[in-house]
């Protein structure tokens, strides 16, 4: 079952003095070399912060496609984990800024809770930090519960957040 996961990213927050994009190829430096096969990415987008309101800094955000392989939900979700826990990231309040945050958000077409690991994500719909990256770099995913792709689901979002694609991208 060679599923594609497709994987959000953030940051708001610096590590060792490294941010925005260039911290999120080094992220994705990292995934490769834990032997995830990275088949897309989408451009780096910079976003408000959400929940609005909140007195953070913008994200930055970026969508990657990969091949799942052998691994499960739950054994794709603990080697994210442990990505973001070798870029510093700490558990904090829910909507605390971070250094680097790694989200499954599908795999193919599953749809449940596979050993904790809830696919699609299941806020990932309300977000136009996740879909219009989503939209960007696999157009044809289709939400299997919604039965729509990123791009139909955007403008369905009630509020207007912001996001807009990063000229210096991954640099
Ligand atoms: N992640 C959060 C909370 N808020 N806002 C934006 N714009 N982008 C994020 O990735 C993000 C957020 C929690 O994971
Ligand atoms: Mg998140
Ligand atoms: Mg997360």
């Amino acid at each position: 079952m060679n599923q594609i996961a497709s994987i959000a990213m953030g940051t708001n927050m610096a590590y060792r003095g490294v941010s925005g994009g260039a911290l999120l190829s080094q992220a994705l430096s990292a995934i490769e070399q834990a032997g995830v096969a990275v088949t897309a990415r989408s451009s780096v987008w910079q976003t408000a912060a959400w929940p609005p309101g909140a007195d953070q800094a913008d994200y930055y955000n970026a969508v990657i496609t990969a091949e799942a392989g052998a691994h499960t939900p739950r054994s794709l979700y603990d080697l994210l984990r442990g990505i973001e826990i070798d870029f510093g990231r700490e558990r904090r309040e829910r909507w605390a800024s971070r250094t680097l945050d790694l989200d499954l958000v599908a795999m193919g077409d599953l749809a449940g809770v596979f050993d904790g690991i809830e696919l699609p994500h299941p806020r990932m719909q309300e977000r136009a930090f996740v879909l219009a990256p989503l939209a960007e770099v696999d157009p044809g995913w289709r939400h299997p519960l919604l039965g729509r792709t990123a791009a139909q689901l955007l403008p369905d979002l009630p509020q207007e957040q912001g996001y807009r694609p990063i000229e210096r991208g991954w640099g």
